[in-house]
């Protein structure tokens, strides 16, 4: 993305922030019309969005080099966006389509890129972390100096799995940034940030991983925190821990009406800390584009989604004759 290797060091450009703008502006749009798709009905199965998340994904991104890995959650549209996979190609697969990424098959959580280096998707609570950390240990083998960004929630954050990972990619200084999107919820009614202890990136202490909260909703400052991290895991210092406090705008996924929270909670974190809106702000306070400008940008990534939407609705759905097809590995030579 744009955004990359400009100047990451400093206080952005108006071509970076305008960079950054665009990307999360595209994850918002795109979210919503999955949303409508899923209200058609032209979408199945579970679909998790990503609405209010995008600072984190996008700042990150921002910072990540060619080659750099991620892996995440059911919850991974958004980081899909971030790290450029296309949009056509994710709804198709989340309208079950043969052009979508796993021809149709896995639909909404089950996505996968090895040209972005994209390793899902991940419908179990927490079972992406040891992958993530496994990909790590393959780069820190081979002698490259890759990262993976690896990203869980604030309920995953207390899945066992996750603590077996934290001790491997401490013992063996893995090239891993654990990402934890503290979005408050999980299913339950229950605010995840009330469960002692508050601060998530301190259960990496004892394993003497660094973790840092970072404000999730100021792709600024996940950008800041972000090369801090990718710093030391390229310098051979091995993992850290990212807590982003970020808020999830809608339910747990598209058949939770999130009764559990009030509506006036919501519209204070949309009117007061809304991730886009910041960086709208910046943007006309600096200068760097006016209402119009913003306005064209608006456009111009509608048009994107819409054209997507389209390409989805025309893919075919795969034929009878893929059913069984990618299921089994062929058996190799000589066995
Ligand atoms: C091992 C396991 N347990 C339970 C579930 C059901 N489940 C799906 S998502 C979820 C909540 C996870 O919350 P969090 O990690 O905070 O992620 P968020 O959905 O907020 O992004 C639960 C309990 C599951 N998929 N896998
Ligand atoms: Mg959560």
């Amino acid at each position: 993305m744009a955004a990359r290797k400009t100047d990451a060091g400093s206080e952005p450009s108006g071509e970076t922030l305008t960079q950054l703008y665009r990307d999360m502006l595209l994850i918002r749009r795109f979210e919503e019309k999955a949303g409508q798709l899923y209200g058609m009905g032209l979408i199945g199965g579970y679909c998790h969005l990503y609405i209010g998340q995008e600072a984190v994904a996008v700042g990150l991104e921002s910072v990540a080099e060619p080659g750099d890995r991620r892996i995440t959650s059911y919850r991974s549209h958004g980081l899909m966006l971030a790290c450029g996979m296309d949009p056509k190609r994710i709804l198709a697969e989340m309208t079950g389509r043969e052009d979508g990424y796993s021809g149709g098959k896995g639909g909404s959580m089950h996505m996968f890129s090895s040209e972005h280096q994209f390793y899902g998707g991940h419908g179990i609570v927490g079972a992406q972390v040891p992958i993530g950390a496994g990909l790590s240990f393959a780069d820190r083998y081979r002698g490259t100096d890759r990262v993976t960004f690896c990203y869980f929630g604030d309920g995953a954050a207390s899945q066992g799995q996750v603590y077996e990972s934290f001790n491997m990619a401490a013992r063996w200084s893995l090239p891993v940034v654990f990402v934890i999107e503290n979005n408050q919820y999980d299913t339950t009614p229950r605010k995840v940030s009330d469960v002692p202890p508050p601060d998530l990136c301190t259960r990496g202490e004892s394993f003497g991983i660094p973790g840092e909260v970072v404000d999730g909703m100021d792709v600024l400052a996940v950008r800041k925190a972000g090369r801090k991290a990718v710093a030391r895991c390229r310098a051979g210092r091995g993992p850290s821990i990212l807590e982003a406090r970020t808020y999830r705008y809608r339910g747990h996924s598209m058949s939770d009406p999130a009764k559990y929270r009030t509506r006036e909670e919501m519209t204070r974190v949309k009117e007061e800390r809304d991730a886009i809106e910041l960086v709208r702000d910046r943007l006309l306070a600096g200068g760097h584009a006016d209402e119009e400008d913003l306005k064209l940008i608006d456009r111009d990534i509608k048009a994107v989604v819409n054209e997507a939407a389209e390409f989805a609705r025309q893919s075919p759905e795969p034929g009878l004759d893929m059913l069984l097809q990618d299921v089994h590995a062929a058996p190799s030579a000589g066995r």
